[in-house]
């Protein structure tokens, strides 16, 4: 992609990003419009729907000929990733939204022809926004972040785990993930794919570890991990596909292989 045209595009995403979340902080105590989707722990309100037509109107009136994959359903029905694809889920962490009313974010990958180009994670209620552009760096606001430290080990991380992990799942014996959380410093769930994978570029989490996410909730995690030297795949080693869902590792490369060859792949149902 042509690096001005890039510029231009990453421009236009951190302002309406940044326009978005402030909608949603000034709105935040209004009361909410809460429906159940695919269970009835999965939430969505309407600022999700209303943030998701913020977008679509914006980047279709803006780049008519780019594409919108995003969580609610107002964006393009896609077969593939050819072209502009704008990844975005509007509130990533609804839960929290919900019940929280913070610990929630708004997520943006851009990604050319499959490759992630850019990506924008904005903690709307810390108003801090994550960025990157492949090459580039990694930024929080306008401090890029450093590189991931040197070397890390296993029994001195600290790991995003959600807790179902520990229970009986249909991925890996539960009892390998027990000892997989003995073995860690600590494990933290935050409950925003969006945020964890922030965290992890930021060196405050070492790895985000996940069953089941949409693309919306990891397109523009991957590209800011990767610009800080984190690695990204799916919890057997192999690639995400943007297109699906994905089991997701998000992880300094020093204890990727660990985690996967010594417990996932040990205790793979
Ligand atoms: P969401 O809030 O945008 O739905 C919660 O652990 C994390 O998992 C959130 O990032 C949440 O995104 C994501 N997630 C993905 N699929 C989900 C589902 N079916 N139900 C609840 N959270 C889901
Ligand atoms: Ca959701
Ligand atoms: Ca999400
Ligand atoms: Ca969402």
């Amino acid at each position: 992609m042509n690096l001005e045209l890039r510029d231009e595009i990453f421009n236009q995403a951190k302002k309406w990003i940044l326009e978005a979340g402030g909608a949603i902080r000034e709105r935040i105590d209004d009361p909410l419009t809460i429906d159940t989707k695919s269970n009835p722990k999965d939430l969505v309100t309407h600022m999700d729907k209303e943030t998701e037509q913020f977008f679509v109107r914006k980047i279709k009136s803006e780049y008519p000929e780019h594409l919108l994959l995003s969580e609610e359903g107002f964006g393009d029905n896609l077969q593939s990733l050819d072209g502009i694809v704008w990844i975005v889920d509007p509130i990533d962490g609804t839960m929290n939204f919900v019940q929280q009313k913070r610990n929630f974010a708004i997520s943006i990958g851009i990604y050319h022809q499959g490759i992630g180009e850019m990506g924008l994670i904005y903690n709307v209620m810390d108003d801090n926004l994550y960025s990157a552009k492949r090459g580039e760096g990694a930024y929080k606001d306008n401090k890029q972040l450093p590189q991931l430290k040197e070397q890390v080990k296993l029994d001195e991380s600290l790991l995003g785990l959600n807790h179902f992990w520990l229970l009986e799942n249909r991925l890996v014996e539960e009892q390998i993930m027990q000892k997989l959380v003995r073995e860690v410093r600590g494990t933290r769930t935050y409950g925003s794919a969006a945020l964890e994978f922030a965290y992890v570029a930021e060196g405050i989490m070492d790895g985000y570890l996940t069953m089941s996410l949409a693309p919306w909730d990891v397109a523009a995690g991957i590209v800011i991990v990767n610009e800080v030297g984190g690695v990204t795949t799916n919890i057997m080693g192999g690639d995400v596909n943007m297109l699906e869902k994905n089991s997701i590792l998000t992880c300094h490369p020093a204890i990727q292989k660990s985690i996967i060859n010594d417990f996932i792949k040990k205790g793979k149902k």
